[in-house]
């Protein structure tokens, strides 16, 4: 059960495409949230504080090389116009040379009332928006985006869904990969068989201690497999701790193919 009255998270993002932020809010969880008063984007164009009349958000870097810098004026104003609202709260600059994002800071992040986020764009973004007016940079990963604004999506989605009242049923968010340190178990619906495929016959037995035990030794197995330098932190129990030791990590053999029948 949630008690209470749920209470809105505001997420201030300043972006040079606002309208692509705006339709990533726009459907599914996200939008429902935002309906349901629990999350509350406030899309804000860094272009609109720009001064001079040509809206210019960028400029040639100093000391040469190629493209462009988002300058540091633009970006100073908005936040100050946020200021002067409700707060930024805290200041986080998007970009690849930031701490990774991930579940744990997805968590910390949900707890907050408010918090800023700036896309950077073109080649960077002026060093000195990093150094005097965030708090720090956050990165969702070791690959290089044109712009901010996908880590913006990806942000917002992995915190909204933590939101309680958020998700449909109250504790799917509870069950999810990384929420004990390992990676989710396998689903099925129905059909039983298609071509062929068989659900595995534990799930339709109906013993529900046997699926749990299955559940979890699926958990552990695939974690093994995929993630293995998750396990080292998972909440694990001394038992489970002593059948990981045991088992050397399995190889796939080469020419192993999943999709084989197709
Ligand atoms: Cl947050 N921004 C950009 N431009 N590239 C990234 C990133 C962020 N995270 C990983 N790559």
């Amino acid at each position: 059960m949630i008690k209470g009255t749920p209470r809105t998270l505001t997420v201030n993002i300043l972006t040079l495409f606002p309208d692509l932020l705006e339709a990533s809010f726009s459907h599914s969880i996200l939008k429902r949230a935002r309906e349901k008063g629990l999350f509350h984007p406030k899309l804000i164009n860094i272009r609109d504080f720009s001064r001079d009349k040509h809206r210019t958000v960028d400029d040639k870097p100093y000391g040469g090389g190629s493209g462009m810098v988002i300058k540091v004026d633009p970006v100073a104003r908005a936040l100050y116009s946020l200021r002067r609202g409700k707060g930024t709260g805290l200041v986080l600059l998007l970009a690849p040379t930031g701490r990774r994002f991930d579940q744990k800071m997805a968590q910390q992040l949900s707890r907050l009332e408010r918090f800023t986020l700036i896309c950077g764009h073109y080649e960077g973004v002026d060093q000195r928006v990093s150094e005097k007016l965030c708090d720090h940079e956050v990165s969702i990963g070791d690959y290089v985006l044109t712009g901010g604004e996908p880590a913006a999506i990806v942000i917002s989605d992995a915190i909204v869904r933590l939101l309680p009242q958020a998700l449909g049923s109250e504790n799917s968010a509870v069950q999810d990969s990384f929420s004990d340190g390992l990676l989710d178990y396998p689903h099925y619906t129905r059909p039983f068989r298609y071509r062929g495929w068989k659900v595995p016959d534990v799930l339709i037995s109906g013993a529900h201690k046997k699926v749990s035990v299955w559940r979890r030794e699926q958990q552990l197995k695939r974690t093994m497999q995929h993630r293995p330098d998750l396990l080292e932190r998972a909440h694990l129990d001394p038992e489970e701790r002593k059948k990981i030791a045991e088992s050397a990590r399995p190889e796939r053999k080469p020419g192993h193919n999943r999709r084989r029948k197709e």
